[in-house]
C-alpha cells in the first residue's frame, strides 16, 4: 500500500436531498484520520475541501436527474483534482460528500490504468440511469455512469467513455436494489455479493473471492466505500439507511484483507452525514476502517 497519501475533501450534497452530507469531510477529519494514518508511518497531505458550485436551477428535471448540470460541472473539477493526485504518485484518499462524487474520482483515476478495478461497498448498487431511477437522485447513478450508462452529462465527464468495464467491478453489501438495477446487474454479469451471500458464506470468503477476481483482471483497485453499507445500528449518520447491513467487525475484516492484498490504489469514503449521526460515530468508524486499510493491526 502506498504510504504517501493525499486527502481531498469533496463537500458535495447535490446528488441527494439531505443537508449535512457536505459536512462529511470535516466529520472524518475531526475523528482524527490524519493523526491515525501518521501513527502508522504514512506521510499525509490534506488538500482541504475543493470547491463545489451551488445548485443552478437549470431545466434538467425532465432528465430525472436533479442538479444534473451542476453535478456534471463539479465532476469535471473532481476528476482534475484526483488526476493531479495520481500524477504526483500519491494515494488519493477522498472524503465525500454524497456518492455522486465517484463519477469524478473514477474519471480522474481510471485514465492512469489499463484496467481499473472497483470494489463498491454499499447498501445500494448506484446503477440507476435517469430512466430507471425512482428518486431522480444522482447519488444512485455513479456506478452506471462510470460504466458508460446514463445521461451524457455524467457518462462523458473528463472526455472519455466508459471509465470501467463491467467485469472489473465487484459490489458488496447490497440489500436495496431497484428493479432496473437488478436487470442491469444480470445483463452485464456484474459480480455482486449481496447481504444474502455475506450471511451465507461469510465476509472472509466473499473477500477472498473478490480480491482474487479483481487481481486476475485488473491492474489496480479503487475502493468506493459508502457508509450506508454498514448496518444503521452501527452507522446511523447516513441519508438512506437500510437495516440488515454489514457489521463494523465484518467491514474491518474486509479492510484487513484489502490491506494484505496490497492492490488498492485509491479510495473514497462517502455519504457520512454528521447532522444525522450521533456523537460522530459514523465518521469514527470510517476512520477506523481507513486505518485498517493502511495496515493498522489489532496486535
Ligand atoms: N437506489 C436509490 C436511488 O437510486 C437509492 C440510492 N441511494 C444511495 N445509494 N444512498 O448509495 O435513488
Ligand atoms: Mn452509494
Ligand atoms: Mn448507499
Ligand atoms: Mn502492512
Amino acid at each position: 500500500m502506498e504510504k504517501h497519501i493525499t486527502i481531498m475533501g469533496v463537500p458535495m450534497d447535490l446528488g441527494q436531498r439531505y443537508k449535512g452530507v457536505d459536512l462529511g469531510p470535516q466529520a472524518i477529519r475531526y475523528a482524527g484520520v490524519k493523526e491515525g494514518l501518521e501513527k502508522l508511518g504514512c506521510a499525509v497531505t490534506d488538500l482541504g475541501n475543493i470547491e463545489i458550485g451551488r445548485a443552478e436551477q437549470l431545466p434538467d428535471d425532465e432528465a430525472n436527474a436533479r442538479n444534473l448540470k451542476s453535478i456534471s460541472k463539479a465532476s469535471q473539477s473532481i476528476a482534475e483534482h484526483t488526476d493531479e493526485i495520481v500524477k504526483s504518485n500519491r494515494f488519493p484518499l477522498i472524503f465525500g460528500g454524497d456518492h455522486s462524487i465517484a463519477i469524478g474520482t473514477i474519471a480522474g483515476i481510471s485514465k492512469h490504468y489499463r484496467n481499473l478495478g472497483v470494489i463498491w461497498f454499499d447498501a445500494h448498487a448506484d446503477m440507476n440511469i435517469p430512466e430507471t431511477s425512482p428518486s431522480g437522485n444522482v447519488h444512485g447513478m455513479p456506478l452506471a455512469a462510470s460504466l458508460g450508462h446514463g445521461h451524457a452529462s455524467l457518462t462523458g465527464v473528463y472526455g472519455y467513455i466508459p471509465k470501467l468495464k463491467a467485469e472489473h467491478v465487484v459490489l458488496i453489501g447490497q440489500r436495496d436494489l431497484d428493479e432496473g438495477e437488478k436487470d442491469f446487474i444480470r445483463n452485464l454479469g456484474i459480480k455482486i455479493y449481496t447481504m444474502a451471500e455475506i450471511d451465507r458464506f461469510g465476509m472472509e470468503s466473499v473477500m477472498t473471492e473478490s480480491i482474487n477476481y479483481l487481481k486476475e483482471r485488473t491492474d489496480g483497485i479503487h475502493l468506493s466505500f459508502d457508509l450506508d453499507a454498514l448496518d444503521p445500528q452501527e452507522a446511523p449518520g447516513v441519508g438512506t439507511p437500510v437495516y440488515g447491513g454489514i457489521h463494523f467487525r465484518e467491514s474491518r475484516l474486509a479492510m484487513e484483507m484489502l490491506h494484505d492484498a496490497d492492490a488498492v490504489v485509491s479510495a473514497e469514503v462517502v455519504e457520512v452525514n454528521p447532522i444525522l449521526d450521533s456523537r460522530n460515530q459514523t465518521a469514527e468508524k470510517a476512520v477506523r476502517l481507513i486505518e485498517t486499510l493502511f495496515g493498522k493491526k489489532l496486535l
